[in-house]
């Protein structure tokens, strides 16, 4: 072989071995998650985990601030059977959600939630400006936009709980088409994780 057709097996392998060293550390890249204990039982005597969320316009920091996303993490770790207390202070203005039927509340214990205290299983979908969705176990809860022609609105508490298995890793993401300016709004931050996407992992 000539030195010419060694180089170029070289390169061949080089580039083969900085292409698998990405998929490897993409595969592997996932944040550390958020691990929540339990903080009290349930009527049904699972554990209760809390899970206190802010939604914000924009996250301020990392690769996207000015992306729109759920603080501080989109990813959870939880026990075993466990009844998930959710807490999420919306900060953010409505989008409004194409499909209607997202409007509804869907899954959680009681078929509801509570927005500022008041117990509801709906809410305008035209007003909402995020929505906390677990496909895979049937959640789904649209957040309250905040009202921009009330200065004083300037947080919606939502608070909902939903049962998780024994086990598994459940995807969970927004519905609303939050990701401004990108194509129709479900680009960026609609689809990375981190932003309006997330995973609930039990173990
Ligand atoms: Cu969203």
């Amino acid at each position: 072989m000539n030195r010419r057709g060694a180089l170029t097996i070289l390169a061949f392998l080089a580039g083969g071995i900085l292409v698998g060293a990405f998929a490897v550390n993409y595969i592997h890249s996932s944040p550390t998650a958020m691990t929540s204990t339990s903080t009290g039982q349930a009527s049904d005597g699972s554990p209760i985990v809390d899970i206190k969320l802010t939604t914000v316009g924009q996250v301020g920091f990392g690769d996207h601030p000015n992306w729109v996303g759920y603080l501080p993490t989109t990813f959870f770790r939880v026990p075993p059977n466990a009844t998930i207390r959710v807490t999420v202070d919306q900060q953010d203005g409505a989008s409004g959600l194409r499909n209607p039927y997202q409007g509804l509340v869907r899954g959680t214990v009681g078929g509801a939630m509570t927005v500022n205290g008041k117990t509801t299983q709906a809410i305008d979908p035209a007003n909402a400006a995020h929505t906390f969705s677990v496909p895979d176990l049937g959640v789904s809860v649209p957040l309250l936009g905040i009202d921009p022609n009330n200065p004083k609105n300037t947080d919606n508490f939502v608070v909902f709980s939903f049962k998780v298995p024994a086990s598994g890793i459940f995807h969970w993401q927004c519905f609303v088409p939050c990701g401004a300016g990108t194509l129709y709004g479900n680009g960026g931050p609609m689809q990375t994780l981190g932003y309006m996407d997330g995973q609930i992992e039990v173990a």
